[in-house]
């Protein structure tokens, strides 16, 4: 069975070292990444397909990092800091009945199923995606752009920010019990990023609905930006006008912005941004991109900002 090393820096430096270093829970994890090999996310039942169109467009040219390591290897507090504990322990979470409470600064605000949105045309999208923590993989998404969940609920002129909320479920949720964030997980955008057309309300990875290790049943994913910006399982999508509190900026301000657009002439203060693992490599070898590669589209966004105050 391979053995995938932890980040050269990172959990044992964001979180409480007795959580990391806790060796049985990291071998128990290892063993449920062992399982994943053998047989898929769950071993109850096999994931159900969603297959969507590729749009050739918004899929970058590159081999997408092995399922394994997608579904395997995860940042998920709620299940626990370790890489390897949503997937060992995500599979009680609930994912139905679930809905998504729309509002805040919006023509008809809406409480959307899942249901309908499953029911949209979607289509599957292969994305650079960064986490802070200097690791990478290119992931093949399937979702809608949030741009056309917003077209629904009609945002006003007073909407400049949007604000994600993550479900809390204490009884499938250990992580919650661990006061490494002041849950319930909350990220914002500002409402330009929201609405751009990379932003992907994202239901489903690899063909088959999300995993739920990897933010079941709906997640944002924002491929410019690192990865603590794609909030998982959202409950509630509030337009609001101030720019919100987000989990990150709470817990640690100077080492996680608002914007956390990624840049490799911004390092993290303990830590390098200039190169990322692409996973499944075991060395930092790969040079970052200035927005994750996604300028081009994305740059003229902050015209005329300062990147390093604005990080
Ligand atoms: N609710 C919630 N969303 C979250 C996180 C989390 O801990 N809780 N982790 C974030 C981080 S740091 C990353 S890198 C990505 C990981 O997504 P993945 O596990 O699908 O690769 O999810 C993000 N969204
Ligand atoms: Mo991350």
């Amino acid at each position: 069975m391979p053995m995938f090393r932890p980040p050269p820096i990172a959990p044992s430096e964001i979180t409480p070292q007795s959580v990391f270093l806790d060796r049985r829970r990291f071998m128990q994890g290892a063993a449920a990444l062992g399982a994943l090999g053998a047989g898929g996310g769950s071993a109850l039942a096999a994931p159900a397909a969603l297959a969507a169109p590729r749009n050739a467009a918004f899929s970058v040219d590159a081999e997408p990092t092995p399922k394994k390591l997608v579904t395997g290897y995860n940042n998920y507090y709620e299940f626990g800091t370790g890489k390897y504990d949503p997937a060992a322990s995500a599979d009680q979470m609930k994912t139905r009945p679930w809905t998504i409470e729309v509002g805040g600064e919006v023509e008809k605000p809406q409480t959307i199923d899942i249901e309908a949105l499953l029911k949209m045309q979607l289509q599957e999208r292969v994305y650079r995606f960064r986490c802070v923590e200097a690791w990478s993989m290119v992931v093949p998404w399937v979702g809608l752009e949030f741009n056309q969940l917003a077209k629904m609920v009609g945002p006003t002129s007073k909407a400049k920010y949007v604000k994600f909320t993550t479900a809390m479920q204490p009884e499938t949720m250990p992580g919650l019990r661990v006061p490494v964030l002041d849950w319930p997980y909350v990220e914002g955008l500002r409402i330009d990023e929201a609405m751009h057309p990379l932003t992907l309300l994202t239901l489903g990875v690899y063909g088959e609905i999300l995993p739920n290790q990897n933010g079941a049943p709906v997640r944002i994913i924002v491929p410019w930006k690192y990865g603590f910006k794609s909030v998982k399982s959202i409950v509630k999508i509030e337009f609001v006008e101030q720019q919100p509190g987000t989990a990150w900026n709470k817990a640690a301000a100077n080492e996680y912005g608002f914007y956390s657009n990624v840049n490799p002439n911004v390092d993290h203060p303990r830590w390098t941004q200039k190169r990322e693992r692409a996973l499944p490599a075991l060395f930092a070898s790969r040079q970052t991109e200035i927005f994750n590669g996604y300028g081009d589209q994305v740059a003229s966004l902050y015209a005329g900002m300062d990147l390093k105050s604005n990080f």
